[in-house]
């Protein structure tokens, strides 16, 4: 050992060994021995070799210190833990904390932000359906780096992704946002980071092909009532906004062939193909958006800008992204207001843009909803300024005061940037899709935004708190209204669209409650049907707070009885089978699927608006065919009765607010 030959400056040794403590004087095992026997040995070592040493035990130290440390947060967390479960018992507006993982103690940043409910994410529940192929239309995941080519290609893209996993597996940790856990792999880069890479559309990888899953009957029916829509739409309103089916002629709102572009994806789902070329035809021949015209920046947004981008994601036919590119640059102009919060119209030919002539105020709902579709526009085109545009309107709106606990008021101010008619909360009407969008932006972006995640949680927290009611005699549980802390039991159609989102956040790991909730309110839809003569819900519905004999739990008042093909209960239906696989939820669309054929049908082709949803015998039919019947109403009925999970992957698409699936960014 080192101790025992003459001190070399060149090399270290040091040998441990049992006859380091054999003194000369024999074994000897007093402490003062072997403090002085110590004590010389030490004396007997090179200065190297002691600042090495010293050096060893201090680092040694440091290590004991440092894992002493992470293992009381660890501790701590696993107490704090229990310590939540007890108090979720007793509070219910505290999300319970899903999974016993051990949470990483909040990042510094966060801390005075305490007041937040804690989240916590789940791993997405196993879908119940057997997987029997892909769709017969062979939409495919979005792209991913690599094209996979020939079998060569796959084979050393396989090995590379494996080397990258390897490599990035070492790096990775669990991100923690305030008690919410977020995996590592469902996180993405930024948007903005990735924004300067033009995409290639979703659709055009095409190696794996597999076996096409059967359209069953039901499926048929709806491609039947598509067809029989379009016949509509064909003979008497081709090329124009909407059908009146009754008086055979159309109307125009912007004059942009609106019905026609928000079917087209709809067509490539059904499998129609002839009259997706049709219409692809009349896409690159006759639509012009070079117009003097004046059109709504959320609706077009929604339906034209959202239908092009889902439609060349489909497709892979560059004619749409064009379109797109070229829709969303007249658009551009609603940005250019004091407060940056866009103007509700847009002059697309003059390139001008204003406030409704009433007032400077825009709705909430409308500024907040147009985020997937400029933002993916971003992407594709590697320019920046949209995604830029409708950010900034987020950002802005994170910090606006005038919320109740996450619930936003239905106007805001172009000029000032503030929330104005302020007091009034609604999931309807003028902010329904604010709350949609939300969670939306967050999936589609890689679940890395935590302020959309962290408004959006409050946001349900504060349905919770101030909007949920139960009715008699069934005890359905509703969303109602707050109206300067009155409340009110009328519930819009519109708000159908809750059940649906929530159990897609539930579905990306946010808290199991939020399942619950959306289970309870999808039954409360369904009532909004079943309860009504012709099986239709109204527009608005106002429920009943006290058992009376011989109501309902709905009552309807005479001026919202009337039905517009409206699709959010569908849409609910829709994710409700994807999530949980209970044949009930395809029944209850079904029924409802049925009763449009019943009350809406027009014989000579095409739906109808009706008004009167209370009397069977005469509907009567408003004589109007909304473009979201065909954009959205059919396209989740046809989804709703497939088993096919891959015919629109929810875990590789997210579905805007018109219905059109856009690729989330990177998919799970
Ligand atoms: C559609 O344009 C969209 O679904 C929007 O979010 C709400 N209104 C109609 C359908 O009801």
């Amino acid at each position: 050992g080192a101790a025992a030959g003459p001190p070399r400056r060149d090399f270290i040794s040091v040998t441990l060994g049992p006859e380091e403590a054999v003194g000369v004087g024999g074994y000897n095992n007093s402490k003062a021995w072997r403090r002085r026997s110590c004590w010389r040995k030490w004396k007997q070592l090179s200065r190297l070799q002691r600042s090495v040493i010293l050096f060893l035990f201090a680092f040694l130290a440091v290590c004991g210190v440092i894992s002493y440390t992470s293992m009381g947060e660890a501790w701590k967390s696993i107490t704090n833990k229990s310590l939540d479960d007890q108090r979720t018992e007793q509070a219910i507006p505290r999300l319970k904390l899903a999974n016993p993982v051990v949470l990483p103690a909040p990042q510094k940043a966060d801390a005075n932000h305490g007041d937040y409910p804690e989240l916590s994410l789940q791993k997405p529940p196993k879908l119940p359906h057997v997987r029997r192929g892909p769709s017969n239309l062979q939409i495919k995941a979005p792209q991913r780096d690599t094209r996979l080519k020939t079998r060569h290609d796959t084979m050393r893209a396989v090995e590379e992704l494996v080397e990258v996993d390897k490599a990035e597996k070492t790096e990775k940790s669990i991100i923690s946002w305030r008690g919410a856990v977020i995996e590592p792999d469902q996180s993405t880069e930024p948007p903005s980071s990735r924004i300067m890479e033009p995409e290639k559309p979703s659709s055009v990888e095409a190696e794996d092909q597999k076996e096409p899953v059967p359209i069953n009957e039901r499926q048929l029916a709806v491609i039947e009532a598509f067809r029989h829509a379009w016949k509509g739409y064909k003979d008497f309103a081709w090329g124009h906004d909407e059908l009146k089916p009754l008086s055979k002629s159309y109307s125009e709102w912007f004059g942009l062939g609106l019905t026609l572009i928000d079917a087209l994806d709809t067509m490539w789902i059904l499998g129609l193909k002839e009259e997706f070329e049709e219409a692809r035809k009349w896409v690159a021949n006759d639509l012009v958006f070079d117009k003097n015209v004046d059109v709504n920046l959320f609706e077009s947004t929604i339906r034209i800008l959202g239908g092009l981008l889902s439609t060349y994601h489909l497709s892979g036919d560059s004619l749409f992204l064009e379109k797109a590119k070229d829709i969303g640059n007249r658009l551009m102009p609603a940005f250019k207001t004091p407060s940056k919060i866009p103007y509700s119209d847009v002059n697309i030919g003059r390139g001008t843009a204003h406030p409704p002539r009433w007032t400077s105020d825009s709705t909430v709902a409308e500024v907040t909803s147009i985020q997937l579709e400029f933002r993916e526009l971003s992407r594709l085109t590697g320019d920046e300024k949209f995604q830029k545009a409708v950010d900034e309107v987020m950002k802005h709106v994170h910090t606006l005061s005038g919320k109740n606990d996450g619930l936003v008021p239905m106007f805001i101010n172009t000029n000032s940037g503030q929330f104005t008619h302020l007091g009034v909360y609604t999931l309807g009407a003028r902010a329904d899709s604010y709350y949609e969008y939300l969670l939306k932006q967050w999936i589609q972006g890689g679940k890395k935004e935590n302020e959309l995640l962290e408004d959006y949680m409050r946001a349900i927290e504060g349905v919770k708190k101030h909007l949920l009611q139960r009715s008699e005699p069934k005890k359905l549980t509703f969303v109602g209204e707050l109206a300067h802390g009155h409340f009110s039991a009328k519930m819009d159609h519109l708000v159908c669209f809750l059940p649906g989102t929530l159990a897609l956040g539930a579905h990306n790991g946010l808290a199991a409650d939020h399942m619950k909730l959306a289970e309870t309110l999808i039954e409360t839809c369904y009532q909004m049907y079943a309860q009504v003569e012709t099986g239709l819900s109204p527009e608005i519905v106002h429920f009943n707070l006290h058992a009376q004999k011989g109501h309902k739990d709905v009552e309807i008042k005479p001026a919202d009885r009337h039905n517009l093909l409206r699709p959010e209960t569908v849409e609910s239906l829709f994710y409700m089978y994807r999530f949980t696989g209970d044949k009930k939820y395809q029944d209850w669309g079904w029924e409802i699927f049925q009763n449009f054929n019943r009350y809406t049908r027009v014989p000579t082709g095409g739906y109808t608006s009706i008004n009167n949803v209370q009397n069977p015998s005469n509907p009567e039919p408003r004589d109007k065919m909304e473009s979201f019947f065909l954009g959205e109403t059919l396209k989740y009925m046809f989804l709703l009765f497939s088993d096919d999970i891959d015919l629109i992957n929810l875990d590789k698409y997210i579905f805007n607010t018109e219905a059109h699936p856009l690729p989330i960014w990177v998919p799970a």
